[in-house]
C-alpha cells in the first residue's frame, strides 16, 4: 500500500529540506519585497534589504506579519500578483472586524491540494477510499482542500459539505464511505447520531478520520475513534497559509509533520517575539515558501505549541507540531489564571463525561466567574437531585486540581446543549459585553 504521496519530498534529509528552504526563502523575499508595497514599507521601515536574506537562518531579521495587518491591508494590501492571475479566493468565518480574504494562482491550488493529498495517504487513504467531506464547502476552506486533497489521491470524494447529518449517515452507509473528514467536534455528533440509529462501530466502513479545524484533545480522540470504530488523524491549516494540510498525522497520531517543503515554522515567545529554541512552547510563526498570490512571512498565526524533531517511525523527515492547544487569544483569563477550554475538554472526558460542554465566563461583583455546564449521556441521566450535586461537587475538585481555579460545574439534561456542525463554539465570555 502506498505509504507517502511524495516520497521523496516526504523523506527527504535534514540537509535536502534545508537547502529547498534556503533557495525558495531567498526567491520568495525578493518576490514580496517586488510585489507587495505593505510588506516593502515593513521591510524598509527594519532596514532589511532582500539581499539581507541569505538562508532560513536570516529569516529572524524579517519583520512579522499579524492578523492587524491583515485587516489593514484587506483587501488586496498583501496580494503577491496581479489579480489577474488569481483563480479563487477563500475567507476566514472571523465573527468580528473585517474577514481575512486570501487568494490563489492555480499554482498555489495545486501545492495546496497536494498537501491535502500527503494528508491523506498519511491516514492510510489511496485510490480505493471513498472519502467523505463534511467540511463546509464555500468560503471556508476545508470543503475545497480535502475535496483537492481526495481527487489528487485519486479517491472517490463525497462533496457532503456540512450538515444534514441524517443525510451524511445514508451516504456514508450507502456509498461505503471509509474515510470521514470533518471538524472533531462534528464526527462526536455523527458517532452520537449512528448509536441513536442503533448503528454500532463495526457496521460502517469507515477506516480513518482527518479532523481538524479546531482544538480537540487526545480524549477526545479516544472517544471518536471508539464512537466510529476508526483511526483518528489530526489536520491543521489556516486561511492565511491556504487552509488545511500545513500540518498532518501520519500512523504514530503523535503531533503533526509541517510541510517543510512549503512552509517555514518558528516558535516565538508571544510577548516578545524571540525566537525561543525547538522544543519550547510558544506561539507557532509561518512564512509560505512559494506560495504566489497570498505570499505571508512570517506570519503569526496566535496559535500555541511546540516543535519537536525526533525521529517519526514513519519514515516522514519533517518537523512535527504538537496539537495546538487553541489560540493565545482563546485563553480565557479567570481570576488572572490561564485556563484553555481543551483542559475542561480533557477533565470532562477522563471523568466519563460527554464532550457536549460549553463554558460560560462573567464577572459578578468585580470578580470573574466560571460556569461549565456538561451534557449527561442518556444513562448518566438521573432524577435524583442528591444524586446529580454529588456528582457535579467531584467534577468541580477535579477541574479545580487541572486549572487551579474552581469553576462552577451544572449536569444538565441529555440533548440540551447545541451540536456543531462546523467549529464548535465552546465558549461565551459575556464579560466582553459589559466592558
Ligand atoms: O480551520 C483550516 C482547516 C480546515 C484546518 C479543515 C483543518 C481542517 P481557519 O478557519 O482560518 O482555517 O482557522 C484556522 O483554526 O489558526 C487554529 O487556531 C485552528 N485550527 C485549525 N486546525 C486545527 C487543529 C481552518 N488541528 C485556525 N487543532 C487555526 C487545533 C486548529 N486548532
Amino acid at each position: 500500500m502506498k505509504q507517502y504521496f511524495q516520497q521523496e519530498i516526504e523523506t527527504a534529509s535534514r540537509e535536502e529540506i534545508l537547502e529547498i528552504q534556503n533557495k525558495k526563502l531567498v526567491k520568495q523575499v525578493r518576490h514580496v519585497y517586488d510585489n507587495v508595497p505593505y510588506y516593502k514599507k515593513l521591510m524598509d521601515e527594519k532596514g532589511v534589504k532582500p539581499e539581507d536574506i541569505q538562508s532560513v537562518e536570516d529569516i529572524r531579521k524579517l519583520p512579522f506579519l499579524s492578523k492587524a495587518d491583515l485587516r489593514e491591508a484587506y483587501p488586496y494590501g498583501l496580494l503577491g500578483t496581479d489579480i489577474k492571475n488569481c483563480v479563487r479566493i477563500h475567507s476566514t468565518s472571523g465573527t468580528t472586524g473585517k474577514r481575512v480574504v486570501a487568494f490563489y494562482t492555480q499554482h498555489d491550488i495545486d501545492l495546496w491540494y497536494e498537501c491535502c493529498a500527503r494528508a491523506i495517504v498519511a491516514a492510510g487513504g489511496n485510490e480505493d477510499d471513498v472519502v467523505q467531506v463534511c467540511y463546509g464547502y464555500g468560503l471556508f476552506t476545508g470543503g475545497a482542500g480535502l475535496d483537492g486533497g481526495s481527487h489528487k489521491v485519486g479517491c472517490l470524494t463525497l462533496p457532503m459539505s456540512s450538515g444534514s447529518t441524517d443525510r451524511q449517515i445514508q451516504f456514508m452507509m450507502d456509498l461505503n464511505a471509509t474515510i470521514l473528514c470533518c471538524t472533531p467536534s462534528y464526527a462526536a455528533y455523527i458517532g452520537e447520531t449512528l448509536a441513536e440509529k442503533g448503528y454500532k462501530p463495526e457496521d460502517n466502513k469507515l477506516k480513518a478520520g482527518i479532523f481538524g479545524a479546531e482544538p480537540w484533545t487526545e480524549e477526545m480522540r479516544q472517544s471518536i475513534q471508539k464512537s466510529l470504530g476508526i483511526k483518528a488523524y489530526d489536520i491543521y491549516g489556516l486561511t492565511e497559509t491556504s487552509g488545511p494540510g500545513v500540518a498532518f498525522e501520519c500512523c504514530e497520531q503523535s503531533g503533526m509533520h509541517i510541510n517543510e517543503d512549503h512552509f517555514y515554522a518558528e516558535i516565538i515567545d508571544p510577548e516578545t517575539g524571540e525566537v525561543l529554541p525547538e522544543g519550547s512552547k510558544g506561539e507557532l510563526v509561518f512564512t509560505a515558501l512559494d506560495k504566489e498570490a497570498f505570499p505571508l512571512l512570517r506570519y503569526r498565526t496566535r496559535d500555541i505549541c511546540v516543535l519537536s524533531r525526533k525521529e517519526c517511525s514513519c519514515g516522514r523527515t519533517h518537523v512535527k507540531m504538537t496539537k495546538p492547544m487553541g489560540r493565545s487569544d482563546d485563553m480565557l483569563i479567570i481570576r488572572g489564571v490561564n485556563v484553555f477550554p481543551s483542559q475542561i475538554e480533557t477533565v470532562l472526558l477522563n471523568e466519563g463525561y460527554t464532550p457536549n460542554y460549553q463554558i460560560l465566563v462573567d464577572r459578578m461583583n468585580n470578580t470573574d466567574t466560571l460556569d461549565i455546564n456538561v451534557e449527561l449521556a442518556p444513562e448518566q441521566f438521573s432524577d435524583k437531585v442528591a444524586d446529580i450535586q454529588r456528582r457535579e461537587k467531584s467534577l468541580e475538585v477535579a477541574m479545580r486540581g487541572m486549572l487551579g481555579i474552581g469553576p462552577k460545574v451544572h449536569l444538565v439534561a441529555p440533548k440540551s446543549i447545541v451540536r456543531s456542525e462546523g467549529k464548535a463554539v465552546r465558549v461565551i465570555d459575556k464579560r466582553k459585553l459589559h466592558d
